[in-house]
């Protein structure tokens, strides 16, 4: 820490009587219980600011030293979207048509997905997030980031949580390798495609695997102080 580093107060937290908390809490567990992925899109267009204010959401992010690991593409032109379309589709032919492990495309069948992706070219918006692996100062001097993988992957939970509560769906979408969106979409070698979230409004006749989450007690453990005559 230098003399130049400052602290502040706490900004803007706000304390709740304990029900009202425990009201917010089971609103908000209702409210994205409902999130499900969604592989059927509608074409119909969203307007570009509701994403910028997810992205800035996603952007509010715990990470990594603060150096904020993260760079967002927003692909809403049709031929950029048909050339990620076309690239992951060549790559998603190669996993199911050998390269996965037959353990993993076993694992896959009750979701129902296969290599076509008409989705990419369809839905409004593809947001491909990037992960920065290092830094580089305008001489271009690198900079070690930290805990990268971790910081972004809670960024996109945070994208993926803001963009159901604003009504619309998403899809976390992993060709691999992902490699080719480094070229088609422009971006330096210090940055890796870590997923594709695709996004817009279901379409209309959209379907889901019927899937269920674990149970509270298959998730957590809770470690508690014992009374000692218990
Ligand atoms: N990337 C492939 C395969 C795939 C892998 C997992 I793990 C999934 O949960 C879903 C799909 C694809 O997008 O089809």
């Amino acid at each position: 820490m230098t003399s130049e580093d400052r602290f502040i107060p706490l900004p803007a937290f706000e304390e709740y009587p304990v029900d009202e908390m425990r009201d917010r809490a089971r609103a908000f567990y209702e409210e994205m219980r409902k999130r499900r992925t969604v592989r059927h899109f509608s074409d119909r267009p969203v307007p570009r600011d509701i994403i910028e204010s997810c992205i800035l959401t996603a952007g509010t992010a715990p990470n990594g030293a603060n150096r904020q690991p993260w760079h967002f593409v927003v692909v809403s032109d049709p031929d950029v979207k048909r050339r990620i379309r076309l690239a992951a589709e060549q790559e998603e032919e190669a996993f199911y048509g050998g390269r996965a492990p037959n353990e993993w495309v076993e694992a896959l069948v009750p979701l129902g997905t296969d290599a076509s992706k008409p989705f990419l070219e369809r839905a409004p918006y593809l947001l491909v997030i990037f992960a920065e692996s290092y830094a580089v100062g305008e001489d271009g001097d690198r900079t070690k980031n930290y805990y990268v993988t971790e910081s972004v992957g809670i960024a996109t939970g945070l994208l993926i949580t803001a963009i159901h509560r604003a009504g619309l769906v998403s899809l976390t979408h992993t060709p691999s390798p992902m490699a080719f969106l480094n070229e088609v979409l422009g971006r330096p070698k210090n940055e890796r495609a870590f997923l594709i979230l695709v996004v817009g409004y279901p379409e209309e006749d959209a379907e889901v695997p019927e899937i269920t989450k674990k149970s509270l007690g298959e998730i957590a453990t809770f470690v508690e102080s014992r009374r000692a005559d218990g």
